[in-house]
């Protein structure tokens, strides 16, 4: 509370005076009690981040990011836009690989993988760009002369209020840093203050990466970086950009030379930084970043840091505030966040877990925003000019990994960029699904970038996949799933339609068992010994599942919009020749069309339990030898991975509805990196370690923990499927369900539930499965469930029988007892469920 009247009192110009008698007794009081004070949901540290960037804390506004150092004498702020990419419109596509597409099928069906992708290797794999990358703008230094002596010195990120402060004393006066990424205004504010009159006194600088730049200041005094991005594999490098940064002061002087902005003896100052691109869209850089820049700048510092603050608050909270987390409370959060990670293992610190999942959602917030470039590997951070692959969006996980949270966790507004993507995805692979494999509709390979590549990148290994098309086009139907607006079914349609055309022409028939398979696929990055380490192969069980999940989209919503009949009808007769999913001789679920796993195969990647999450195909209450063959797989494979790896087996831990091993999966991910034996974990500032920092481990833990709480993917809304016995008491607010539902409020104890609020936005039979029987208060209509859920949007298409080895061991699941009902609702009505006691 301190903390927040400080600054009400400050904003008041009027006040002014009075504040410089006063704030020194409130900084003083401020600063015992600091740690208690701040909100919960706080990163913060008693130490700089000094060179360490993944010891700095990030800000954005979706457009704008900022690394914030905290260094005392000299202040580090890393900066990005989020269209600053080299490179400019491009195509990779390689035309050869439809000639010898009949060639490389043959050798695979017969067995010779590692020839088929030599010759993939020289037809199929590009001879272009194999993407571009996300590059830096640069960095404002700021030089304070003689801080080299503090005390009392705390850095943090409130991102409940998405504000990065720093306080430090030197010389008996306490300098305080706060800085924000303005939604509204689109420039990032720093604002210095000091505890007596007069004490802000600094040179700000400028530098950057960039090698075809320059830092110069301007006729209005600003700070400026003018530059073009780089060429890259060929590609000429097309963006311009231009960055400026202005210094606003109250009292004390302002003066400059060529590149520096000096400060002497203000009471406060805040520093604007603006910076904009000639990109328009994935094909069109005719924009104007001087223009753009000067008028990002003009509105941004017409407005007072605490104006800027004031609207940035209500923006950010508008999303943020729509969840909160309560899993209890425990004196291990009293220590710094980076000291709290050391401790996670050992500690029972639940503050941590509900941390580390909101900021899930802040950096979703802060990186993501409508209009915008989806947030890519490092989501809007970025320092290097050539980082680990290009940080760009690898769409065999990563990327959709990102927006794994955005639906449940009550952000589907910040979906948009990636939604956008895919059809910009759509159109540009339809030129690639055409040359490349004589096929109509639309694919893309394993990865892609801000101009929107489909063809292969990488070497043939890895780029031959081409499901990325079936699968980010899941994230559309999925966004109306949650929804139920039938307009934006209707406009999304015929983006579902290409991915699944592609199929349509794509698919061959297995000589030998006349299934209908993917040739040449993959299952991402990984290939069995048995095919002398070639990843190619036929009837993948992730393509598979994937080319399920094409068509059944297609199928649904042809019917929800009553169009494409026989369309829908020629899919259903694909859909049923597509090979079943079988359980090989280790009781695994098999990754390959043949029972060639290997049970010491510890590969990060386990793409054929897609079907567990994000799809639906395997679930311990449907299908439950596949699910057991699915957990045995998920053993086999082992715990220790990288980090985003280990955020997707939270999630299947989750649907495999046992919260225990899910909780062990969030404890090695908030670990130290390093600490566990060559897997993945978290930086200081709780990004996600593959190692190297890669945001989708953040984004993936905090959609897995959400589904420990509440999942509806099933055919139902599931309370608490998959509670951990740490977490017995808590609650949590505003989680989205499919079929328009919202979970209100959840609150538990001893692990059932006290009291659940569900509103309906479009109606529609509510069926629940809960793990204590409940009452609706005040209401009647709550029956016992039977039959098949009514409700369009819980119609799970019905996974074929697995063939089962001779050879192996299933245990089918043993589950907890549940109740399970239905509730006729209606839109806009609210339903509160309290146990039933009797
Ligand atoms: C895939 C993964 C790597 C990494 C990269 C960005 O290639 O296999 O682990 O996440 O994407």
């Amino acid at each position: 509370m301190i903390i927040r009247r400080k600054r009400e009192i400050y904003q008041n110009p009027k006040f002014y005076l009075m504040k410089n008698v006063m704030f020194s007794f409130f900084v003083l009081l401020s600063l015992q009690s600091y740690a208690q004070e701040s909100s919960p949901l706080t990163l913060w540290y008693k130490q700089p981040a000094a060179e360490v960037w993944t010891d700095a804390l990030p800000i954005g506004n979706g457009r704008l990011g900022a690394m914030i150092y905290g260094n005392v004498e000299n202040e580090l702020i890393r900066l990005n836009e989020h269209t600053v990419w080299s490179g400019g419109p491009n195509r990779n596509d390689n035309p050869d690989a439809l000639g010898a597409l009949p060639e490389i099928r043959r050798l695979i069906f017969e067995g010779k993988q590692k020839e088929a992708e030599q010759l993939a290797a020289k037809t199929i794999q590009s001879k272009k760009s194999h993407g571009q990358k996300f590059q830096p703008v640069g960095d404002l230094k700021i030089a304070f002369d003689g801080h080299n002596e503090f005390s009392q010195y705390r850095r943090e990120l409130d991102i409940e209020q998405a504000i990065s402060k720093v306080s430090y004393i030197v010389d008996g006066v306490t300098y305080t840093r706060e800085a924000i990424a303005s939604f509204a205004d689109n420039v990032i504010a720093v604002h210095l203050t000091a505890s007596k009159p007069g004490k802000i006194s600094f040179t700000a600088s400028m530098a950057t990466p960039q090698p075809n730049s320059t830092i110069a200041i301007n006729s209005e005094n600003e700070l400026t970086i003018s530059g073009t991005t780089t060429d890259h594999e060929g590609v000429q490098g097309q963006v311009k950009f231009k960055s400026l940064t202005k210094i606003k002061t109250l009292g004390g002087s302002t003066s400059s030379n060529d590149s520096t902005l000096m400060v002497k003896d203000a009471d406060e100052a805040t520093i604007y930084i603006a910076i904009a691109t000639n990109f328009n869209n994935y094909k069109d850089l005719a924009g104007d970043e001087n223009a753009r820049a000067q008028a990002f700048m003009a509105k941004g510092s017409s407005k007072s840091y605490d104006d800027l603050l004031k609207t940035n608050l209500v923006d950010y909270q508008k999303y943020f505030n729509r969840v909160s987390l309560d899993l209890g409370e425990s004196e291990a959060s009293n220590v710094p966040t980076d000291e709290r990670l050391k401790n996670f293992r050992s500690a029972n610190d639940p503050q941590l877990v509900t941390l580390y999942y909101q900021y899930g959602r802040y950096l979703l917030i802060s990186s993501s925003q409508p209009g915008g470039q989806p947030a890519n590997l490092q989501g809007i951070w970025n320092q290097q000019m050539s980082p680990p692959w290009d940080s760009k969006y690898t769409i065999n996980i990563n990327a959709q990994m990102n927006y794994w949270p955005a639906e449940k966790t009550n952000l589907p507004e910040l979906h948009e960029p990636f939604l956008k993507m895919v059809s910009e995805m759509a159109e540009a692979g339809e030129e690639t699904a055409r040359v490349m494999y004589d096929a109509r509709g639309w694919m893309a390979h394993h990865n892609t970038d801000i101009w929107r590549i489909t063809g292969p990148v990488d070497a043939i290994f890895w780029g031959i996949w081409s499901g990325g098309g079936a699968w980010t086009s899941q994230h559309m139907w999925d966004h109306f799933q949650y929804s139920g607006d039938m307009d934006y079914l209707k406009s999304i349609y015929p983006v579902l339609k290409g991915a699944a055309m592609f199929y349509v022409d794509f698919l061959v028939e297995h000589p030998d068992n006349k299934w209908l398979v993917v040739n040449p696929g993959t299952s991402p990055e990984n290939a069995p010994a048995a095919h002398d380490g070639s990843s190619l192969d036929a009837g993948t069980t992730m393509d598979n599942q994937l080319v399920f999940d094409a068509f059944s989209a297609v199928i649904q919503a042809s019917e929800m919009l009553g169009k494409d009949q026989s369309f829908a009808d020629s899919l259903r007769a694909m859909r049923d020749r597509l090979p079943p999913m079988q359980i090989g001789k280790h009781g695994q679920l098999q990754e390959w069309l043949d029972d060639i796993d290997d049970p010491n195969d510890h590969h990060r990647h386990i793409s054929h339990l897609y079907g567990l999450f994000p799809s639906n195909q395997i679930s311990p209450l449907r299908t439950p030898e596949l699910s057991s063959a699915a957990k045995n797989t998920l053993i086999q494979r082992g715990d220790v991975s990288t980090g985003w790896s280990m955020g997707w087996k939270v999630n299947w831990w989750a649907r495999m509805l046992d919260g225990n091993h899910a909780y062990k999966l969030i404890q090695n991910q908030l670990s130290p990196v390093g600490s566990n034996q060559g897997g993945g974990g978290s930086y200081n500032n709780l990004f996600d370690a593959h190692p190297p920092f890669q945001i989708d481990g953040n984004f993936g833990c905090t959609s897995g923990i959400t589904e420990m709480l509440v999942q509806s993917a099933n055919g139902e809304i599931h309370l608490l499927p998959a509670l951990p016995d740490v977490w017995q008491e808590g609650s949590i607010t505003g989680i989205r369900a499919k079929g328009g539902f919202e979970v209100v409020e959840l609150t538990w104890k001893d692990g059932k539930i006290e009291k659940a609020v569900i509103k309906s936005t479009i109606g529609g039979n509510l069926r629940l499965r809960v793990p204590n029987s409940l009452t609706l208060k005040n209401e009647k209509g709550l029956s016992k469930a039977s039959g098949e859920n009514a409700n369009p949007f819980y119609q799970v298409p019905v996974t074929a029988k697995p063939i089962v080895s001779p050879q192996a061991k299933i245990e089918l699941p043993n589950l907890g007892e549940t109740s399970v009902y239905d509730l006729k609702t209606e839109a806009g009505e609210t339903y509160e469920f309290m146990p039933n006691r009797q």
